[in-house]
């Protein structure tokens, strides 16, 4: 029988890939077979091709918790596997675009991933209507907190989350600082850093996840940013798609199936005309069940078991 060993993928860039094996050494993988995806985070049973100094993935062993996106096809992809936290990264520049930040707190709260807003590059002030939206949040559970990687302002309390054992990954878009928060709060990985972005337009932007180990037994793991986020289908709860507010209001629905859409006697639809629920929350949720919709049409219908 071939002898094969475990370890944790650190960096994933298509099908190139960094493992971590349980002695500590790194070395570089690729996935043995066509079908096999694997992701920052996953833990893998590889096999060791001694001659070219690289392990072929085999296996994903289970991932406990996992961010899954959707692609075209309304199919699954899993993004970073394996985190216990999300850190949903946002900057009063580029502007937020908070039905990105809505996606990504749904998916996590769908697969039952803490998630923290961080608002980088505070000391640019944030505007009076993005700092509106941000109480909504506050309203909703979700804390934000106000940091910059820049002046060093608030990163204590970003560590604070970063628990022994916890593994986050900060996500967003592109430019609001996810890379520059990482070289903050585990500087000796300044090199690796610079390994994995590529100039474009004279900055440098992350082209592959990463993970990285933090002094207090936390790790972080850095992805590249996104312009949009489409949580994949079957990963997001059915009645609110992750919504809080939705999921809270729901059972007073008349119907148990209720999409909160054009349905009668609807509890969601009442919050939002009486002010109790966001009106951008609520369009927020409207384009989420559109996509939901239009993505499980693009998978066809339900595979009978
Ligand atoms: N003023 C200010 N600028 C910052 C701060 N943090 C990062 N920046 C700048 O914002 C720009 C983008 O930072 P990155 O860390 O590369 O952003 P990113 O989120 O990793 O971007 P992608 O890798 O493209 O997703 C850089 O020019 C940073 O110097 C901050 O706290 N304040
Ligand atoms: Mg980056
Ligand atoms: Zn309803």
């Amino acid at each position: 029988m071939q002898q094969t060993v475990t370890g944790q993928v650190i960096a994933a860039f298509g099908r190139h890939m960094l493992v971590r094996l349980a002695g500590g050494a790194e070395l570089r993988a690729r996935p043995f077979g066509r079908a096999l995806t694997v992701v920052c985070g996953d833990q893998v049973r590889c096999h060791l091709d001694a001659r070219h100094e690289e392990l072929h993935v085999l296996e994903v062993l289970a991932r406990r918790h996992a961010l899954y996106r959707s692609n075209l096809r309304g199919a699954a992809e899993p993004v970073v596997a394996n985190l216990t936290r999300l850190l949903v990264v946002l900057a009063p520049l580029p502007l937020p675009d908070f039905f990105v930040i809505d996606r990504y707190l749904c998916a996590a709260s769908s697969a039952g991933i803490a998630a923290t807003l961080v608002l980088n590059k505070a000391e640019l002030g944030l505007g009076e209507q993005a700092a509106a939206e941000l109480t909504v949040y506050d309203s909703l559970g979700y804390a934000t907190l106000h940091c910059s990687a820049e002046t060093g302002t608030g990163l204590d309390a970003l560590r604070g989350v970063l628990t022994p054992g916890s593994v986050a990954a900060l996500v967003g878009q592109s430019g609001v600082g996810k890379s520059s928060l990482v070289r903050r709060l585990a500087p000796d990985a300044q090199i690796e850093i610079g390994e994995l972005v590529r100039e474009e337009e004279g900055r440098h932007t992350t082209t592959a996840a990463r993970l990285y180990d933090l002094e207090g037994g936390a790790a972080l793991i850095d992805s590249p940013g996104v312009r949009d986020f489409a949580p994949a289908v079957e990963a997001l709860d059915e009645r609110s798609l992750g919504f809080a507010e939705v999921e809270q209001l729901a059972p007073g629905c008349r119907f148990a199936d209720c999409r909160h859409m054009r349905e009668p006697a609807c509890a969601v639809r009442a919050a939002v005309e009486d002010g109790r629920m966001h009106a951008r929350r609520y369009e927020s949720y409207r384009r989420l069940r559109r996509l939901h919709e239009e993505l499980s049409a693009a998978r066809g219908p339900k595979k009978a078991r």
